[in-house]
């Protein structure tokens, strides 16, 4: 399950980019695309609003592989380097990678944050409702009752 992010620029036209681009990934199969939801800044707020989806896919590739693989899109659409939380042309992150839990230095999976945020599970609850995070052992549609997050987020 994936999330995408943009608030640069033509934000949906990046994401559609990304997710045609991340559907041509060898071993990459993607299985269904939220709706595009527009979304106040979490975290950095003195910024513009976001657009967001989730994607599912399907993969043979492991999760290190497949988040290399996203970060060569992300520069390849535009993302330059700044502070954390801050505007990015486009942001792809790995919020679940089937039931598996990964902590590196460079990646956490599940996704820390995703469970306080409405930009991530709104659209994932549209796609993947009862899909299953594999630390709280609870779908992604209960954790989204749980959600007390006083974000703005509005269908496209
Ligand atoms: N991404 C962030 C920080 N804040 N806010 C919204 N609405 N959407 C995002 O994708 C987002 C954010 C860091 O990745
Ligand atoms: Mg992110
Ligand atoms: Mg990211």
């Amino acid at each position: 399950l994936l999330s995408l992010g943009s608030n640069l620029g033509d934000k949906t036209l990046r994401i559609q980019k990304a997710v045609n681009l991340i559907s041509q990934i060898l071993d990459v199969k993607l299985i269904i695309s939220s709706s595009y939801y527009k979304t106040e800044p979490v975290g950095f707020t003195e910024q513009d609003w976001f657009v967001n989806s989730c994607i599912l896919i399907e993969t043979k590739l492991s999760a290190s592989d497949l988040l290399s693989k996203l970060k060569y899109i992300e520069k390849k659409l535009g993302r330059k380097p700044r502070a954390k939380w801050h505007e990015r042309e486009i942001d792809i992150d790995i919020i679940l990678f089937g039931e598996e839990i990964i902590k590196s230095d460079t990646v956490q999976i599940p996704h820390p944050e995703m469970h306080k945020r409405s930009f991530v599970l709104v659209p994932a609850c549209e796609i993947a409702p009862n899909m299953i995070h594999p630390i709280f052992k609870i779908s992604i549609f209960e954790i989204s009752k749980k959600l007390n997050d006083p974000k703005a987020i509005h269908i496209i």
